[in-house]
């Protein structure tokens, strides 16, 4: 069948930002827009012709015209095998683990992760790279400059395939096979985490809540809580994946997934409860009346590893990203391995991943993960509480305490300023960056500041160097602020503050948070001025 040259002109603003090009439904919806990114993907990764190719979203508004559309590019660019979930629907884990297991030369997924959805919505694809990991810095800085001169792409033209149906079709030369998204990542699950043991916790009665926000985990969520391990079908919420996430915004924290947060401080709660994002990279954890932070739930899933049988005997290391909360720092410590510290992005984990060099990783938004696929895995952080719990007989509760007595405990927050005048995110961003070299030896009363600069990162395994990845304030071991500008958003820009405080075992270990972090708060203001510079009496949302 012939491939047809459509002339085009590039678009300006196609520059992928912390995890692939997110923007407003309307941008993707223009003419040529997605059609210009994919093809310039294609004239950079020209081992995806002949290859396979894993195709797939988080099921928002335009996945399905846009699963189409890739469909007749990937005919135009002679991709030999394309593989696509039913219903268009993978999350961003199980994709990143479909690219492993075929060995595919690469993936597109379509999500805007948490960001809402629906026509007035977000949309995004991501690029990932052969191994399943998101696209590196130096490859996506190669396809926006391919981006900007872009003349042309690529199709064979097509009808249509029905990607609800499983089976094979082809376009052209191109084999198309709709497969089942979830089958191959419950696989995956069941060989990293002892399921009989979960199994028979959850027979002795041991209750348990999952909400997929109406988004891409309900499907897996399912067959695995429920089908596989018997949970009873109400213990999934919010399962069937919804265009526009039913109004919501799948953003699984104390505010956005607030009645799960209900329950779990309600009467007689359920032991655990956990919610994923919309591509299902993210989770949040709760116990009876308590929220595990995400920086503590790395730390506790690390210091629990043995008793998970993926994980036994074979943690050679950790890694977080730079505003993540030191606790699993500790845990490193003490086991004896070495702890990295990343810029912000999944894709700076993989190629200590793929190195061995890290075997479990996280990120303080409620990203956690191992080197068991290439990106952050919200399903897998709760089947690995579930495990722990299961084999433990503790709560979280208990786990939490006990890790805080052992360790002391990482006060955490986030303070994000959303939707600000990119100028005036710019301009709290360039101050501060002016005064960091003079405030080093300075005292406040969360200690003296001991480094402040702005973030870079040597990569150990290839020696690429990423700048300008954020700016930190530290106080010694006691306390941290750290400040960076977001590359996720679609509309304006926002500031994300992190304010971390340590508690030795023999402090107070069981302050409310706001209260803890309430005079590094002040700090914070004083130092980086966002309020003053902004106008902004206070953050847009706290995690
Ligand atoms: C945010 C988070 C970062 C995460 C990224 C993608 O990026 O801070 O930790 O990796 O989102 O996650 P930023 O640049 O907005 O701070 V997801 O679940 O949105 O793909
Ligand atoms: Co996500």
């Amino acid at each position: 069948m012939a491939v047809l040259q459509i002339a085009t002109q590039p678009f300006a603003d196609q520059r992928p930002g912390t995890s692939g090009l997110r923007k407003k439904v309307k941008v993707f919806q223009q003419p040529h827009y997605l059609e210009n990114f994919v093809q310039s993907v294609f004239d950079c990764v020209e081992e995806l012709a002949g290859a396979t190719l894993v195709l797939g979203g988080d099921g928002r508004y335009h996945n399905r015209e846009a699963i189409q559309t890739i469909l007749r590019l990937a005919a135009g660019n002679r991709v030999a095998h394309v593989i696509v979930g039913q219903g268009g629907i993978v999350s961003t884990p199980a994709a990143s683990n479909l690219i492993r297991l075929h060995e595919a030369a690469g993936g597109f997924l379509f999500t805007a992760s948490h960001n809402p959805a629906g026509p007035d919505g977000d949309f995004g694809v991501k690029f990932n790279i052969a191994g399943g990991g998101q696209a590196p810095e130096n490859l996506t800085q190669r396809i926006y400059e391919q981006s900007r001169s872009i003349q042309r792409y690529r199709v064979v033209e097509h009808p249509g395939i029905d990607i609800d149906r499983r089976g094979a079709a082809k376009i052209g030369d191109t084999m198309i096979e709709v497969i089942d998204g979830v089958a191959d990542y419950a696989k995956l699950m069941e060989r990293l985490f002892n399921f009989d043991r979960i199994a028979a916790w959850l027979k002795a009665g041991h209750l348990i809540r999952y909400d997929a926000l109406h988004a891409v985990t309900g499907p897996y969520a399912r067959r695995i809580l429920v089908d596989l391990l018997g949970a009873p079908g109400d213990a999934v919420v919010n399962a069937i994946p919804l265009e526009d996430f039913g109004g919501g915004h799948p953003d699984p924290n104390l505010v956005y997934a607030k009645p799960l947060v209900d329950i779990a401080f309600g009467k007689d709660p359920p032991e655990l409860c956990a919610a994923s994002d919309g591509d299902g990279d993210r989770n949040m954890i709760l116990g009876r009346h308590i929220f595990i932070s995400p920086g503590d739930s790395l730390a506790m899933l690390a210091a629990n590893h043995s008793v998970i049988p993926g994980y036994k005997n074979r943690v050679h290391g950790f890694a977080r990203s730079m505003p993540t909360s030191r606790a699993v720092d500790q845990v490193a410590d003490k086991l004896g391995v070495k702890c990295y510290e990343t810029p912000t992005g999944w894709k700076f984990f993989c190629n200590l991943l793929d190195a061995g060099k890290a075997t479990i990783c996280g990120e303080e938004s409620f990203g956690t993960g191992s080197d068991h696929t290439r990106e952050k895995d919200g399903l897998w952080a709760v089947l690995a509480w579930l495990n722990i719990l299961a084999e433990t007989g503790k709560d979280v509760q208990a786990i939490a305490g006990s890790h805080w007595s052992d360790f002391g405990r990482h006060y955490y927050a986030r303070h994000d300023y959303e939707a600000l005048p990119g100028a005036d995110a710019g301009a709290v961003m360039k101050e501060l960056e002016l005064v960091l070299p003079r405030l080093v030896g300075k005292q406040f009363d969360a200690g003296t500041i001991t480094q402040s600069d702005s973030f870079s990162y040597d990569d150990p395994v290839d020696g690429s160097h990423a700048e300008g990845q954020g700016l930190r304030i530290v106080f010694g071991r006691s306390a941290r602020i750290v400040l960076r500008q977001s590359g996720t958003g679609t509309s304006g820009a926002t500031l994300r503050l992190y304010l971390e405080r340590y508690e030795s075992p023999d402090g107070i270990l069981d302050q409310p948070v706001n209260i803890a972090l309430s005079p590094l708060a002040t700090i914070a203001e004083k130092i980086t001025r966002i309020g003053e510079l902004t106008g902004r009496k206070s953050p847009t949302l706290v995690t």
